[in-house]
């Protein structure tokens, strides 16, 4: 309840963009659905969630369904659950594919790669201090790239063969592609770019997403609605706002 016991007043949309998304001030869960409001060109207003009173005002009033961020108003909709809003927002941009066999592969590999990107939203976390610990942490993300990105990999190059073009699915650009030029910048940042070597794949989809001038990536990556790798300071906000203290790594 707010104070006097009275439920706190609604988050109104922001006017003047197509889409606002509340999160907290970094990549985490709701990076996934930036890039697709870039890819997509959804202009898009960011609510910074930094302080535990606006998250438990959000949840009092109802607009968490389920208590949890990331929340995006569009379309006089309020959505929450992220894999939920990048299957909507694939749709309204026309980014399922050409048939139902493509939209339900689209799926199977959202679902991957979702476990795929799970280390990089716990890095943050997880990030160690000190020379050792920071090339220990580096060789564990490596590891859940290599092992998630070898899959991937294999999912373009047997669509290749199959005729369609350097896509995950089908012969155009789905939206898992985006996902996956997500996934790739992302462990090349944490990791280095060296880790791509071998995933030529991989690269070419990055590319293609990235360099695809009609969309609106470039502007989007050379802004600043895109974060920069979770640092420990935004372990401890997440970490506050939650209330979960176990989050901080001592
Ligand atoms: N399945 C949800 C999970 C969202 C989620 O776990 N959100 C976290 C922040 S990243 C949260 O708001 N947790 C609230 C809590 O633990 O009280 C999704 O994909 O959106």
């Amino acid at each position: 309840m707010g104070q006097g016991g009275s439920v706190p007043e609604r988050e109104q949309p922001h006017s003047k963009t197509d889409a606002t998304l509340y999160y907290f001030p970094g990549r985490g869960m709701a990076d996934q659905i930036r890039w697709m409001l870039a890819y997509t060109e959804v202009s898009f207003t960011q609510r910074i969630i930094n302080k535990r009173e606006r998250f438990l005002n959000l949840v009092e009033n109802g607009q968490l369904a389920f208590g949890k961020l990331p929340l995006l108003q569009i379309d006089g909709q309020e959505l929450v659950e992220s894999q939920a809003i990048i299957r909507y927002l694939a749709k309204r941009g026309n980014l399922v594919g050409k048939t139902a066999t493509d939209e339900v592969y689209c799926d199977m590999i959202a679902c991957n790669i979702i476990d795929v990107v799970s280390p990089l939203l716990r890095a943050p976390f997880t990030r160690a201090q000190g020379e050792e610990a920071e090339a220990k942490h580096k060789e564990v993300l490596k590891a859940s790239w290599i092992k998630g990105g070898t899959r991937l990999e294999m999912c373009i190059e047997r669509n290749k063969k199959k005729g369609k073009g350097a896509f995950l699915v089908g012969d155009c650009v789905t939206y898992v592609d985006v996902l996956l030029a997500h996934c790739v910048t992302w462990y090349a940042e944490e990791c280095g770019s060296e880790i791509l070597e071998d995933f030529p794949y991989c690269l070419a989809v990055q590319h293609a997403i990235l360099s695809n001038s009609e969309t609106g990536m470039r502007k989007f990556l050379s802004g600043n609605q895109w974060y920069p790798l979770g640092s420990t300071e935004y372990a401890a906000v997440v970490s506050e706002v939650l209330n979960k203290p176990e989050l901080i790594r001592k």
